[in-house]
């Protein structure tokens, strides 16, 4: 019978049904996901949760960095995540414990975020996962990927920029073979909501590895970014908490015991979305408006250091610096809609 499939106008029949499949199937990008991940209730977490339930997104691996978490704990959570959510085919690389440059300070030891801490990493929810990171390196594994499919991969860069500046760094030519890179990071102070949210103007993922971000940003490769501005549109209430934990799966048991005491503390509790944005507008651009801005990042050690600015045209100082997509607005309610279809959707069983 096999045979005869595969024989005269059968064949045909099939390869047409075959290329309408095809066409009739979302357009999918190959991402690398890289994250300074925490377990829920952090951004990064619901991210993943986001990415990994979108059929749009091929994950081709997931590389850890040091920003809200160590190195060491945002790689733990990472693979215990994908373990919970019965995809842990997906492989985790361990990234960078520290900024390029940025030196731990009396200040930042007091502000959000362990990016200096050498702590070993406490047991993710339910333990440790049983699988371990890879022993590339996340750099690496950026600049193998990149190389390996040239003008195919997006990198969802969500968390400080250090991985992506150290690929650059090592390997000559490599931008020219990114797709494009999304990223959450920065406020830009010209639009409305461009505060900072560490220093009066700088974001925290710019300002834990400023030198990083700069590389990042003028490396010529096309850039969507996420930066507070648009963050600030967002707003995961109780009420959306509880549609969220209305489908009972074990991602949204995962969110119900970390989320839940926080809403039962404090009712009113307002979450922002900085890093499902990112993922949510790569898989539907249409959820956010964008506008066209020359972004650099300052990397002098005074006041203003790691924070973004934004113009429509160069200005004295920001020679050499990139335009891209700054986004600043959101239709909320599409984006949380969306959001909390796919993160309710059922888990593979194992
Ligand atoms: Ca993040």
């Amino acid at each position: 019978m096999r045979r005869q499939l595969l024989a005269g106008a059968p064949v045909a029949a099939l390869w047409l049904a075959l290329a309408g499949w095809a066409h009739a199937q979302p357009r999918t990008h190959a991402i690398v996901f890289d994250t300074d991940f925490g377990m829920v209730p952090q951004d990064d977490a619901f991210a993943l949760m986001l990415a990994l339930n979108s059929p749009e997104l091929e994950i081709l691996g997931v590389t850890t960095v040091a920003g809200n978490y160590s190195v060491e704990q945002a790689t733990a959570d990472a693979l215990r995540l994908l373990e919970i959510a019965g995809r842990d085919e997906i492989r985790v690389y361990r990234g960078a414990n520290m900024p390029l440059v940025h030196e731990k300070s009396e200040y930042a030891t007091k502000r959000h975020g362990e990016w200096w801490s050498d702590a070993p990493a406490p047991a993710p929810p339910g333990g440790f996962a049983k699988k371990r990171a890879e022993p590339v390196m996340a750099a690496q594994f950026l600049i193998d990927t990149l190389n390996a499919r040239p003008g195919q991969v997006t990198i969802m860069a969500i968390g400080p920029l250090t991985n992506v500046a150290m690929a650059l760094r090592q390997e000559p030519g490599l931008a020219a073979k990114v797709k494009q890179l999304f990223i959450m990071g920065g406020a830009v102070a010209s639009l409305p909501d461009g505060a900072g949210n560490i220093t009066p103007n700088a974001e925290f993922n710019f300002w834990v590895d400023p030198e990083a971000a700069r590389i990042v940003l003028r490396s010529g490769i096309p850039i969507v970014l996420s930066p507070l501005n648009v963050s600030r549109k967002t707003n995961l209430n109780r009420e959306w908490y509880q549609k969220l934990v209305a489908v009972d799966t074990p991602l949204t048991r995962l969110i119900r015991e970390r989320l839940g005491p926080v809403f039962d503390k404090e009712p009113g509790r307002r979450l922002l979305m900085y890093d499902q944005v990112t993922v949510a507008s790569l898989v539907d651009p249409s959820l956010v408006t964008t506008s066209e801005l020359y972004v650099d990042v300052d990397t002098n050690h005074d006041v203003n250091y790691g924070a973004s600015v934004g113009g429509a045209a160069l200005w004295p100082g920001a020679e050499g610096a990139q335009k891209m997509a700054v986004q600043h607005d959101l239709d909320w309610d599409r984006f949380i809609r969306m959001f909390v279809e796919r993160v309710t959707r059922p888990v593979p069983s194992r």
